[in-house]
């Protein structure tokens, strides 16, 4: 696909006007490594917010808000990603949202919505969070730009470029020029394309409402032997992680993390935020050695529903998606395997994973099939020569 966008040389009118890379000079390999264009003074950045089609507003949100919270996750339950068939629609919780957006030193400017000034109607939304993540042995503040969406309705009428440089604006008045953000969309240009594989949990449902598909020479009841899965862990000292775990799991995961081009340069607050187990939200285990306590392996997930949209029997499908995961004494397939197990227990229908980092050496043997949908991944304002692997990434976006 990237490919094709190349050789059709379809325009993309606002992206060809950004700081990121262009498909132009995929193969040109002088252009340096690091940001395209530096910093401006902040007394350069634009104090007013851009234009908006008059009759519309923007506001900040205060997600902390019961009632604000609630009508952005009206907007994304109706608006936001579907599958290329529109049989599924991310349901992220309001929980979740209120994690996703407050980690340690969020800005609540980040937080961008937009009204109709007549209805007082939110129709769109976009975030920013700040995260520091390491490219090679540089670490950059960034923005990671997540939860775009603008209403059904109010589609293809060019709100999303000015909803993206309005959020540009707000991270540039924090002195941050840099972001990361995924799209299942080919913009100009990805760093990396990352697949994803689902691991059936709840086969029976899952067929049931179109998401899998009966294999050849398959009968229900095969299929779920097939995926069948032990009652409880198998790894001794296999635990849910705890607030005392923080000091030990961040070590754990940075000197891990180091060996991966692109990841994230978590600090212990960030572990305690983004990693310790929060309900529905996150999950988080760990291996502790039964002689040492020593801390050895970690694996998690966080769990993002899908809507299902025209099914009879069933409303949402409960999807659990790998985050970070470490194995330095169990084997990852093992850790993985009781990732699985645990995600089984707490009743979700599939477990969902990225290509990315080591995951590779596990997604076949766990019985995990691939996905029809592509994730890219992308840096504004930061360059890195000849992109990366998804076995070179390091970094998992919500
Ligand atoms: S990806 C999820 C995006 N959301 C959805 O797919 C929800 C359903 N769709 C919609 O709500 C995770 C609309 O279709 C959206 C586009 C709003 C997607 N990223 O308004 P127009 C994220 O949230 C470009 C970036 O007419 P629309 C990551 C498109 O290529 N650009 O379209 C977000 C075209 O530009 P071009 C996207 O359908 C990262 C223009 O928008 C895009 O009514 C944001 C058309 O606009 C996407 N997912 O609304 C970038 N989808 O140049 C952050 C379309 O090709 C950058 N477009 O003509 C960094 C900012 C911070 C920097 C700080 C230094």
């Amino acid at each position: 696909r990237i490919r094709d966008s190349i050789s059709t040389g379809k325009k993309h009118k606002f992206w060809e006007t950004q700081p990121v890379g262009q498909f132009k000079d995929i193969w040109n390999a002088i252009l340096p490594e690091g940001p395209i264009e530096p910093p401006t003074p902040l007394s350069e950045v634009k104090q007013e917010p851009y234009n908006l089609p008059s009759p519309y507003e923007w506001i900040t949100c205060d997600i902390e808000l019961e009632e604000t919270c609630t009508e952005v996750y009206n907007l994304l339950k109706n608006n936001y990603v579907e599958d290329d068939e529109n049989m599924f629609r991310f349901n992220y919780s309001k929980e979740f949202l209120r994690w996703a957006l407050h980690p340690p030193g969020y800005y609540r400017s980040w937080h961008i919505g937009v009204r109709a000034k007549a209805s007082k109607k939110l129709v769109a939304f976009i975030t920013g969070v700040p995260a520091r993540i390491r490219v090679r042995d540089v670490v950059v503040k960034m923005a990671e730009i997540n939860f775009l969406c603008v209403h059904k309705k109010l589609r293809s009428k060019r709100l999303a470029p000015v909803m993206i440089k309005e959020v540009t604006r707000r991270v540039h008045l924090e002195n941050i020029w840099q972001a990361a953000y995924t799209a299942g969309v080919v913009l100009p240009t990805p760093i990396t394309t990352c697949q994803y594989w689902h691991r059936s949990l709840n086969p029976k449902k899952l067929i049931d409402v179109g998401f899998s598909r009966l294999g050849a020479r398959m009968t229900m009841s095969r299929t779920i032997k097939l995926y069948k899965l032990p009652d409880s862990p198998a790894t001794p000292g296999f635990r849910k992680m705890e607030l005392h775990d923080v000091p030990a799991v961040t070590r754990l995961l940075r000197h891990y993390m180091n060996q991966f081009i692109v990841a994230p340069d978590f600090d212990e607050n960030d572990v305690e935020h983004w990693l310790l187990p929060t309900e529905n939200v996150v999950d988080s285990y760990l291996v502790e050695s039964q002689e040492t306590h020593e801390i050895t392996d970690f694996c998690s997930f966080y769990t993002l529903p899908s809507s299902i949209l025209g099914n009879q029997n069933y409303s949402t499908l409960k999807v659990a998606y790998s985050f970070y995961n470490v194995a330095t004494k169990t084997p990852l397939l093992q850790l993985m395997n009781d990732a699985l197990i645990v995600a089984k227990q707490k009743d979700f229908d599939v477990f969902n994973a990225l290509d990315v980092m080591q995951n590779q050496s596990f997604l076949k043997e766990l019985k995990f099939g691939p996905g029809d949908g592509q994730l890219h991944y992308y840096l504004y304002n930061y360059r890195i020569r000849n992109g990366v692997t998804p076995s070179e990434l390091g970094l998992v976006l919500l």
